[in-house]
């Protein structure tokens, strides 16, 4: 090869708004794990000189939520090195025009690409040929990762250095074992790029269940691949030797993961005896309080916020994409379990199932408001993610669907509905938020909070940040940031670069806007809250959601309302419809 140096850039792409532009902030909030493994990956390859002794592998890592790419600057540095490539890391979906543009710019400028990432993954685990995009990606002459690079990435950078990488690398059936892989860990400039100074890494991949919407089965497998606790507690060590203890621990359901407990038993032994400051997100499953000890545990590792794949509340739409896991009648027990322990509890649900009309999703909400003491509600469009085997049936049936890949950030209507036309589909999203994030829901979830012990500047924060986002931003709180950048010149393939005359005050004028209504939206939480917790009664306050069911006999409202569409499985409740 001849050279010193092998540079490599890696990339985690955007993805743009309606107008264009890459949705990317000053500082963002959740950190990519696909980011952190792959650059676990490329720092291993460099350790170990995979090049030869005498090759330097250098790499350089962004996050495009936090980061404006300078391509033609990237590009010359790797060129400066002598050789090298770029990696676009974890591409899903609604990335993938994104990534598509950035690839085609750096393939201009002669730089080898190489992008892997669900997208990818998904489309090849799923359907019979390749979508025109992806050909698309091919024609330019960028390489192509299907799979997981633990263990194969030496195998790329050999290949791009020696200038013969093949157009696909398929690992698809050959999932790698998690158990003493190499640690996702990122350098510490890259982590505080983030407004929470939080990591993230998995500490599982794959799932056993089922569910029809969902990818992860199809890419990662329903066989569970697991960390070890030795593995866990050298990523917490070696982040927090960087002074990072908080973590994103992104495993789809980490409650099924099975070394669950010597996990946290590890975690709570570093927290407890060794003082480490450790504050971890999980995401579980709606019936995780049955596993005996594992709320007690996740809580003593230092969980504070639990993410919750709730979905919806009618079984019958639950039925119908196969996630008969959920229970909707042990929904409030599971809440309140967690609340027990401080712990912030945070939804997603699904929005757009068959049977849903725009009535029936404005009763089931304010079914939730009242009957289950959730804090964090997020909205989503049922969206057929590539992937997925709803998407597989409807490419099989040739039933049209959404052909820009931009829109599959589940905030789009990307397919017909047998009941809303997608105008009332949208409408009905939109509306979603309004209603959950009322004023007076709101103060309902922030008297519940103190009530229970929750940290109420957590509280006020997030309330802000959910209630805000789709409000003031126009974006889902999943993608959201701290003050927005727009870029003149970066914007989507094909679409006008505006004069800066027209851009640069509009731009100022939005910008202006927004923090303004960020700053007043922040300061009606704040008095909230601070009025609530004066409250001398504040502690003892009681509702229909916060009140534990009293024994068997009892049955909330939620289950007395979707009493006929529960299957009559082992442990459900049986009862007389309510509701005609
Ligand atoms: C954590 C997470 C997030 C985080 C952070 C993102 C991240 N990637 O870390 C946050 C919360 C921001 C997020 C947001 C969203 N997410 Co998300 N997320 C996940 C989750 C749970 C884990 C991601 C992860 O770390 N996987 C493990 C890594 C290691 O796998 P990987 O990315 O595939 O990378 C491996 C290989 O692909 C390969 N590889 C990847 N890149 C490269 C590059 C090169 C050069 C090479 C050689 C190899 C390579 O090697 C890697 C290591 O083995 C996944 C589900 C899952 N189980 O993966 C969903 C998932 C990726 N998200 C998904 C979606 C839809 C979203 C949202 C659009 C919607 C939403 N509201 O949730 C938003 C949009 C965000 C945006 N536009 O920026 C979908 C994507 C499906 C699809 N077809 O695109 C997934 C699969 C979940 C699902 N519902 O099916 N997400
Ligand atoms: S949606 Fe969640 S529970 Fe269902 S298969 Fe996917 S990862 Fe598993």
């Amino acid at each position: 090869m001849g050279a010193s140096s092998f540079r490599v850039a890696l990339i985690k792409p955007s993805h743009y708004d309606a107008d264009g532009y890459v949705i990317q902030w000053r500082r963002s909030f959740i950190p990519s794990n696909s980011l952190a493994s792959v650059y676990g990956l490329v720092a291993e390859c460099a350790r170990e000189r995979v090049l030869g002794a005498d090759v330097n592998i250098e790499i350089e890592t962004y996050d495009e939520w936090n980061t404006v790419i300078n391509v033609r600057a990237v590009a010359k540095r790797i060129r400066a090195a002598g050789c090298g490539m770029v990696g676009l890391v974890g591409v899903q979906s609604n990335q993938f025009p994104r990534a598509l543009d950035l690839g085609r710019q750096f393939r201009a400028l002669g730089v080898p690409v190489v992008m892997g990432g669900f997208h990818i993954s998904g489309c090849l685990a799923m359907l019979p040929a390749l979508p025109p995009d992806i050909q698309e990606a091919l024609d330019l002459g960028i390489h192509l990762f299907a799979g997981e690079a633990e263990g194969r990435m030496a195998e790329v950078l050999r290949d791009v250095a020696a200038g013969n990488a093949k157009p696909i690398y398929n690992y698809l059936n050959n999932m790698p074992d998690l158990a003493g892989a190499v640690l996702p860990v990122l350098p510490r400039e890259v982590v505080l790029r983030g407004a929470t100074e939080y990591s993230s890494f998995d500490a599982g991949r794959g799932c056993p269940f089922q569910c029809s919407f969902c990818t992860i089965i199809n890419v990662q497998g329903r066989k569970s691949r697991y960390r070890t606790a030795d593995d866990v507690e050298a990523i917490v060590r070696a982040n927090a030797a960087q002074g990072i203890t908080r973590f994103f621990v992104t495993d789809d359901n980490f409650a099924r993961n099975r070394n669950w407990e010597a996990i946290l038993d590890r975690l709570i032994e570093l927290r407890e005896r060794e003082k480490f400051n450790i504050r971890l997100l999980f995401q579980v499953d709606t019936l995780c309080h049955r596993i005996p000890g594992f709320i007690e545990k996740a809580a003593r590792a230092g969980c504070t916020v639990i993410f919750i794949g709730l979905e919806n509340i009618n079984p019958e739409s639950l039925m119908g994409v196969k996630k008969r896991q959920n229970k909707i009648w042990e929904y409030r027990e599971m809440l309140l379990a967690w609340r027990r322990h401080s712990v912030i509890t945070y939804a997603g649900y699904i929005l757009g199932f068959p049977t849903d009309t725009p009535e029936t999703i404005a009763r089931d909400i304010e079914i939730i408001k009242k009957e289950l003491p959730i804090d964090i509600m997020e909205f989503l469009c049922l969206t057929p993610l590539p992937g997925s085997e709803d998407h597989k049936t409807l490419h099989a049936q040739g039933v049209p669907m959404d052909p820009d890949m931009n829109n599959y950030d589940l905030e789009h209507v990307c397919m017909a509905h047998p009941r809303m036309s997608k105008e009332t589909w949208l409408q009905v999203y939109a509306d979603a938020w309004t209603r959950y994030y009322s004023d007076e829901h709101i103060e309902t979830i922030m008297r519940r909070a103190v009530a229970s012990r929750l940290s109420r500047r957590k509280i006020r924060d997030v309330l802000t940040a959910f209630s805000g986002s789709v409000r003031i931003e126009g974006v889902h709180p999943l993608q959201l940031g701290i003050v927005r950048r727009k870029v003149r010149t970066q914007r989507r393939y094909g679409m006008p670069i505006p004069s800066p005359l027209v851009f640069y005050p509009r731009a100022i004028a939005e910008c202006a806007r927004a923090i303004i209504r960020w700053g007043l939206l922040w300061y009606r939480y704040h008095r909230m809250i601070t009025r609530i917790h004066a409250d001398p009664a504040a502690l003892s306050y009681l509702d229909e959601a916060l009140r534990p069911h009293s024994g068997q006999a009892e049955v909330d409202k939620l289950v007395e309302a979707f009493a006929d569409k529960i299957p009559q499985t082992h442990g459900a409740p049986v009862r007389v419809p309510a509701l005609g």
